[in-house]
């Protein structure tokens, strides 16, 4: 199917799908409730702050405003109701699960009076200042999505420009092989465009990258030149050492400046970065080596996170004997010596394979000619579970990648060349790949990396360090913003962050009470919140407020960004309409798109394009409200999200089964006060073995050497038998209502294999 013709854009009038402008006409979306339906307010309920400002009928920005209406109050009845209804979702992705319901009945009961609108001065400097520019530009990134993206592209360096056909696609199984192109023929390199094209445009002195240690005492800096210095010696040591381009390059550090350094390098040459998130263990490291196989393996002896040492040099030897072990040796380990971590001489060395990156990188020039690269040439490899055992190998290439993340950066957090930006998340994720990285970069940014925990030395850290740097964007997660909110707002006031501009979110929902917070205390109610929707797999942002444009509800990511056509659709893929639940899916390409998965181009179609033919498949559950804002309601496959990190239960539970005296388990994922979801693990025991506690522990260290700390079960709760259907799949419905405690809701269980074993598992809840 080639679609350099345009797909018919359909702007729907009210109610209809899509998106509804909140302009003075129609006043629907913010109008004052009528009497009748305004109840007592709750005691000790929390009150947003609003920014009181409204629309002309030009869509530009008026007020403050005196005609503003006053929020609705809520009674425990409302907030109820919305709780039920949405958990009781008739049609789509089915009933909504406990957690995501009840955040969801907090996000839509304040839905109704919370509708947060931009200030004004805001507004007045923002790139899209209403929602009539926004819907301006949505439009014809729909109506014209090659002109659209071919305008935007055309701002970076192309050596040689794309062809005619800007993009092309498959996306429906049905028509033949699922394939995405953008900008195909288009010859750039993503590192000339961070970095050279920067410095040729003047920003050579600009600070690129700021490092804030571990310690507060430790920090560093590097401008657009010294960042392209250090880039092109990596780069040229790289070439000495036979990386050629189409090379993988497994990379295995924590967060100082040399990880986006060692991307960019491997990019300028046209070397494969596969960033393994340190936190990972031996095990996933090797099972990540093994798939990819490169030639060089990146890392550094140790990494301080609060007060603990982590031995990552370590992990690496490990991971290297187990990967040589499966016919994947590795012939250089480079080894960034991290002095205030660890100290060179303590360091576990293999002579011959490792080699200090201070002794050799140094040496080489610093200049270092750019390897071209077509747009459709592969960029990164990046990991991330799936609903089997086996990570999938995310594939994303250079022009369209390039294109999206610095153009979803500039709009969903405003940017201006003035900004500090800093995300807190690891670049060993993907956030830490589009939005501490490229995206940034490519708008000649200035970034923060910060290497430790954000609770070192205490909780004001995040502030502390807002105040340093000056920081205006401020991209974070959901499970951050809950555990700083429960450590109490007195570490937040102690600091000014008035340089603050805009806040960010991502990773899973951000229940409305944690969104308050941060906006109230954290944004001191000047902030807009962008709450990111968007995978490893999209690439970029999918929805997203875009600050200034949008009146806000607190939890919800709004609407889609500019050439993205989400839809929701029930279990026999029709799109629903209007008001609705089901699963989110995305008709048609962008550039930032995955393009495959490394190896298994069958287990992507399988994954994302066959489950609803014509669409690609997100995996989310996601409402739509009247008014045409999204509310995503979490994973409706089996990968849980344990504080923004995906992790699929068949990995945990693989796992787990490892451990000799496990014969069986099933892993679900619980609602967990700070992380979103937490991990419960039912294991059934080998016959003659006698659960205990010290069985217990040592099954949670199966998990944690073999996935992470990061994977490692909450609960394990003992199960002789497990609930089965006669056909012996695992009722994993009944299990989740066991794991959260909700026994009245078990349904029937006379279908099972075994009915009895319920109330065996009930019995030993808590033993
Ligand atoms: C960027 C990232 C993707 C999954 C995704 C969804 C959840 C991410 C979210 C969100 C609700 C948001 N997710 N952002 N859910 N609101 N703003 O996190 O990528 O690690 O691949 O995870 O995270 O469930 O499907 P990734």
């Amino acid at each position: 199917m080639i679609c350099s013709s345009s797909p018919k854009f359909v702007l729907p009038s009210g109610g209809g799908r899509g998106l509804r402008v909140p302009s003075l006409p129609d006043r629907e979306i913010w109008s004052a409730p009528p009497e009748e339906e305004e109840g007592e307010e709750e005691e000790g309920e929390e009150k947003i702050s609003v920014m009181a400002s409204s629309y002309d009928s030009d869509g530009s920005l008026r007020g403050p405003s005196s005609s503003y209406p006053p929020s609705k109050k809520l009674t425990t009845s409302n907030y109820l109701r919305h709780v039920e209804s949405m958990a009781k979702v008739p049609s789509g992705a089915g009933s909504i699960p406990h957690l995501n319901a009840v955040i969801l009945g907090e996000s839509l009961a304040s839905e109704e009076n919370d509708l947060i609108f931009p200030n004004v001065e805001f507004s007045g400097q923002a790139l899209v200042s209403s929602p009539q520019k926004y819907l301006e530009m949505y439009k014809r990134s729909i109506e014209d999505p090659a002109g659209f993206w071919s305008d935007i592209a055309s701002e970076f360096y192309w050596k040689e420009k794309w062809s005619k056909e800007v993009y092309y696609q498959n996306l429906d199984v049905r028509e033949g092989p699922v394939k995405i192109e953008w900008f195909k023929g288009g010859v750039t390199n993503i590192c000339y465009n961070c970095l050279d094209r920067n410095v040729e445009a003047g920003l050579g002195e600009k600070i690129a990258l700021y490092w804030e240690g571990n310690e507060p005492e430790f920090d560093g800096k590097l401008t657009y030149n010294n960042l392209l210095h250090k880039v092109c010696q990596l780069a040229n040591y790289l070439k000495d050492v036979g990386v050629k381009k189409g090379d993988a390059v497994v990379v295995y550090l924590p967060m100082l400046m040399e990880l986006p350094m060692t991307m960019l390098a491997c990019a300028r040459i046209g070397a494969v970065h596969s960033v393994v998130f340190a936190g990972f263990s031996a095990e996933s490291l090797a099972q990540r080596i093994v798939d990819c196989k490169p030639k060089v393996v990146i890392t550094c002896n140790a990494v301080k996170r609060g007060p603990k040492v982590i031995n990552l040099k370590e992990i690496v030897d490990a991971a290297l004997v187990d990967s040589a072990k499966e016919g994947i040796s590795v012939d250089t380990c480079l080894t960034y010596e991290n002095p205030t971590a660890m100290k060179r001489e303590n360091t576990t060395w293999k002579e011959g394979r490792d080699i200090w990156w201070q002794d050799v990188v140094p040496r080489y020039p610093t200049n270092c000619d750019v390897e071209w690269a077509d747009a459709e040439d592969p960029l990164f490899l990046l990991y991330t579970s799936g609903s089997t055992g086996k990570p999938k190998g995310v594939l994303h290439t250079t022009g369209g990648y390039m294109v999206y993340t610095a153009t979803t950066f500039k709009y969903a957090f405003d940017y201006k060349p003035s900004d500090v930006y800093w995300c807190t998340a690891d670049c060993g994720w993907i956030t830490g790949h589009s939005y501490v990285s490229y995206g940034p970069l490519l708008n000649g940014a200035t970034v923060i990396i910060f290497e430790g925990a954000p609770n070192y030395p205490d909780s004001g850290r995040c502030w502390d360090i807002v105040d340093k740097y000056k920081v205006s964007i401020f991209y974070t997660a959901p499970t951050l913003v809950r555990s700083l909110m429960r450590d109490g707002d007195g570490y937040v006031s102690k600091y000014s962050r008035k340089s603050l501009r805009v806040l960010g979110s991502v990773g899973e929902p951000i229940n409305p009470s944690a969104w308050r917070w941060f906006f109230n205390v954290v944004g001191d109610s000047r902030c807009p919140i962008s709450d990111t929707w968007w995978q490893t797999e999209t690439g970029g942002f999918m929805i997203s407020p875009l600050p200034g444009a949008w009146p806000q509800k607190p939890g919800s990511a709004t609407f889609p960004f500019f050439g993205v056509q989400p839809v929701i659709v029930d279990e026999k893929g029709q799109e629903i309409e209007g008001e609705c639940s089901g699963y989110l899916c995305v008709k048609s390409s962008w550039p930032g798109a995955f393009r495959t998965l490394y190896g298994d181009h069958e287990r992507y179609e399988t994954t994302y394009f066959k489950p609803f033919p014509g669409y690609y498949f997100s995996g989310d559950g996601c409402s739509r409200d009247k008014d045409g804002y999204h509310w995503l309601t979490g994973r409706v496959d089996d990968v849980i999200n344990v504080s923004g990190h995906r992790i699929g239960t068949a990995e945990v539970e693989s796992a787990l089964v490892s451990h000799p005296h496990c014969a069986e388990a099933a892993v679900v994922g619980v609602e967990h006060e700070v992380k979103g979801q937490g991990i419960y693990a039912f294991v059934t025991l080998v016959e003659g073995v006698d659960y205990s506690e010290e069985l217990r522990r040592n099954l949670i260290l199966t998990v944690r050497k073999q996935i992470g700390a990061f994977a490692a079960p909450d609960n394990i709760h003992w199960a002789p038998g497990l609930p089965k259907t006669r056909s012996g799949k695992i009722m994993r419905r009944i299990l989740r209502k066991i794991a959260s405690r909700q026994l009245d809701e078990l349904g029937d269980t006379s279908t099972l294999a075994d009915p009895s074993v319920v109330d065996q598992l009930i019995a030993l809840a808590g033993v």
